[in-house]
């Protein structure tokens, strides 16, 4: 057929407003509206159904009662089958420079003149649409970016690793994480004896389950955690050259976490922690903002490694392959429907845009079947795509037949290809008018259900992992199977696992046998399971290059420092000293935290100096675990009432339990040693002094209230004091 070359055929321009515009078509707000049925009839009245007389039972024919009852009959979808539960927020992506050229042609990726509109999907994994967001679990971050050239979909998580290296044991593990059959129980959780059945008999779970038992798994905020690609994609260039590539985000506000106490009961206090967190955020304009960087591996270094780049449990280390930042995301508007947006969000790994092309990885290869199957039984309906938010800016022509709630009104008699009856339309795109064509590879081999040998090392990586670890972090890991593995009822279980971590790292399994009740040394003898080939690859890589520690995993010792949108608590009763209060509450709002009143009940409270002080949250309401830290001005009436008061003490003793900063100054300081505030060199009461130690800031009666700010806010950036875990006694 010939190609036509009209101005429809050119590719359609982007810019950061272009979604936003083409959803405004779809809104209805029903402002200065009447109400109206499905069919535009104006609704009279809503409160009682139609009837044979005042009492008599209803009537069949009234429409509007059946149509507002079915709609409500039918008003779910089913849940995801994993990440259920996520929260969506919509924003722009912006290349820095377009240096990326040399790789990759994808043109989101190399114009910096360009900020492409995104939706990013946060979630957990295991847990149904209403769990709790604080639980132990990997993060789902997908995003979609709406291109001038289609849809292109990273849908990652924030954990670099995963469980499995084939796509195969996807539906055996999600069993085994998912609430046990028989009792469905329990809910968004790990801990418990299927899963670690089936991880203690894969070795090769074992470096995501490093990564899963840290504290990358319980992260403060969506704001404050990273993204990866995990798998090893193409970059394709305008030459036609392909590249390895890794795809990572980092949080500008770096990567933080809570502290699992905290994080369970979290769980109870808000469950909507993170959706809130997310929502509060774009809504008071502390935008979230995550950079794309790339690991780059040119096709010669295939083999260079001493892990294979199609194997989905091994990271590149940074210290082998920097990263190589890209551009910046912003998400800057939250969604204006849940289910129109969040929920009916449909991601694919294999919506691509010419220059980004999938490699042989058999994890991702098992991906690439399943989103659009699993979007199938989520819409009952092949036509999700038409939907506003799934919709691509650019424009969509094929021949695709009808089913259910086909939006589009294709027209002309020429539904197939080729045809002459409507003019070879619509046509086939040449590359070099935005045609994908699949990277041209070389695949050869015997046709066979098995494993590459180059997949069989299960431990260099996790005992990297450890390795890299401080000591605050190692201790946190251990605590954490502690948990997850107590919750596991056979002792065969618990044994198995203890094995696979004793060949991650002896001292590692000890510490962990030691708190579940398993003895060492245990038998060595079990050889992993799977079915393992070796092939050319594999034979290659076993030169290949690794390291045995890699700093940048840890998020300690990578840690991005900020006070910018922390929370903080101020604890105040009558009789607070106003002046001070004040001014440290200005010192927190200058450095970009956001500071809220907390007393018994609601209300206003009344200074030492007869100010008064809007109460912003009761201690019913809220508790030390909503905060990033706490502070409790001078002020003797207001500190002796709360020395009396458990909420009081329990928070700051919880506080200061979770490591975070806490702040007083003079008669306060009552306060801090009646909630066992212990281990802690503390100010002189009635001196001008500050003494800050370990995250506790405490001042004499005399002391410069900006200084103490200073001090205070210093100690935020740092946002966990974790040197104070070895000397406290916990609340
Ligand atoms: Fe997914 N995954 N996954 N996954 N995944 C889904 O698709 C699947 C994997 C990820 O916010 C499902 O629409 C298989 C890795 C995210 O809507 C489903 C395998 C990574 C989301 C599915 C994996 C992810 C999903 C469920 C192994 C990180 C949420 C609902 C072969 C790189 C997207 C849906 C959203 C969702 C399948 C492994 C990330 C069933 C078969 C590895 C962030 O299609």
């Amino acid at each position: 057929m010939e190609e036509k070359d009209n101005n429809k055929a050119k590719p359609t321009s982007v810019d950061e407003n272009s979604k936003n515009k083409q959803l405004k078509h779809f809104r209805s707000d029903g402002e200065d509206q009447y109400m109206t049925t499905d069919q535009g009839l104006r609704v009279n009245h809503t409160d009682d159904s139609l009837k044979a007389g005042q009492r008599g039972p209803t009537l069949m024919e009234d429409f509007h009662f059946r149509e507002k009852m079915t709609h409500l009959d039918h008003e779910s979808i089913p849940e995801r089958v994993v990440h259920a539960r996520g929260s969506g927020a919509h924003g722009y992506f912006q290349p820095y420079d377009s240096s990326l050229k040399e790789f990759t042609k994808a043109k989101f990726l190399t114009d910096p003149n360009t900020k492409t509109p995104v939706f990013v999907r946060f979630s957990t994994v295991a847990g149904s649409r209403g769990s709790a967001d604080s639980v132990r679990d990997a993060r789902g971050f997908a995003t979609k970016f709406y291109t001038e050239e289609g849809n292109y979909d990273l849908v990652a998580n924030n954990i670099p690793v995963f469980f499995i290296q084939d796509g195969i044991k996807f539906p055996d593990l999600v069993h085994a994480v998912k609430p046990e059959p028989d009792n469905e129980m329990p809910q968004a959780s790990a801990a418990h004896d299927t899963f670690w059945d089936f991880i203690s008999l894969m070795p090769e779970s074992t470096h995501m389950i490093m990564w899963l038992l840290s504290d990358r798994a319980i992260p403060r905020s969506f704001r404050m955690m990273d993204g990866f690609g995990v798998h090893t994609f193409r970059f394709i260039n305008e030459a036609g050259k392909s590249t390895f590539v890794k795809l990572h985000w980092r949080a500008m506000l770096g990567a933080h976490s809570l502290v699992w106490d905290e994080a369970q009961k979290l769980a109870g206090k808000d469950p909507d922690w993170h959706r809130r967190d997310l929502w509060e955020a774009i809504e008071m304009g502390d935008y979230p903002e995550y950079e794309l960087s790339v690991q780059l591996v040119p096709e010669e270094d295939e083999f260079k490694y001493d892990f294979d780049l199609l194997d989905a449990t091994k990271i590149i280390p940074e210290e082998l392959v920097p990263l190589r930042p890209v551009g910046k995301m912003v998400l800057n508007r939250n969604p204006d429907n849940f289910f129109a947006e969040t929920e009916q969000v449909a991601f694919h790994p294999g919506n691509l845009v010419p220059g980004i092309d999938v490699t042989n990885d058999p994890l991702l290869q098992g991906r690439l079947f399943s989103y659009l199957d699993t979007q199938i039984n989520r819409f009952s309906s092949i036509n999700f795509t038409e939907v506003p938010i799934n919709r691509p800016l650019a424009p969509v022509h094929n021949h695709h037949g009808a089913g259910f709630m086909k939006m589009t009104i294709g027209k002309g008699k020429a539904n197939y290809w080729p045809n002459s009856i409507g003019n070879g339309c619509p046509m086939m795109a040449p590359e070099n008018m935005g045609g994908y064509v699949h990277h041209m590879e070389k695949v050869e081999g015997h046709k066979i259900r098995a494993r590459s040998e180059s997949f069989n090392d299960h431990y260099s990586q996790p005992t990297m992992f450890w390795n890299s670890l401080t000591e605050a972090e190692k201790d946190h890991l251990v605590s954490a199977a502690h948990f997850e593995l107590g919750k596991v009822n056979i002792k065969a279980i618990r044994e198995r696992q203890v094995a696979n971590f004793y060949r991650v790292d002896p001292q590692f399994a000890a510490l962990v046998a030691a708190g579940i009740g398993i003895k060492m040394p245990i038998d060595q003898d079990s050889e992993p399971t799977g079915n393992f080939v070796k092939d050319a690859a594999s034979q290659k890589i076993s030169q290949g290059k690794s390291v045995t520690e890699s700093p940048s995993i840890s998020m300690d010792k990578d840690k991005v420092e900020g006070s910018k949108s922390r929370r903080v608590a101020i604890l105040i009763e009558d009789g607070f000293d106003y002046n001070e209060a004040m001014q440290v509450k200005e010192a927190l709002e200058a450095a970009g935290v956001h500071a809220k009143i907390v007393s018994k009940v609601q209300g206003k409270r009344i200074s030492s100096t007869g100010q008064e002080l809007e109460v912003d949250m009761s201690h019913v309401t809220t508790g030390s675990v909503m905060f990033d830290a706490v502070y409790i001005p001078d002020g003797e009436k207001s500190v002796r009432k709360m020395m009396g008061m458990g909420d009081a003490l329990h928070f700051v003793a919880e506080a200061f339990k979770h490591c975070k900063p806490i702040a007083t100054s003079g008669f306060g300081i009552n306060l801090f040693e009646r909630a066992f505030v212990v281990g802690v060199n503390f100010a002189d009461k009635e001196s001008g002094k500050v003494v800050s130690h370990t995250g506790v800031i405490t001042a004499g009666a005399n002391a410069d209230a900006g200084e103490f700010a200073t001090k205070f806010v210093e100690a935020i950036k740092k946002h966990r004091h974790w040197d104070r875990e070895k000397t406290m006694t916990p609340a």
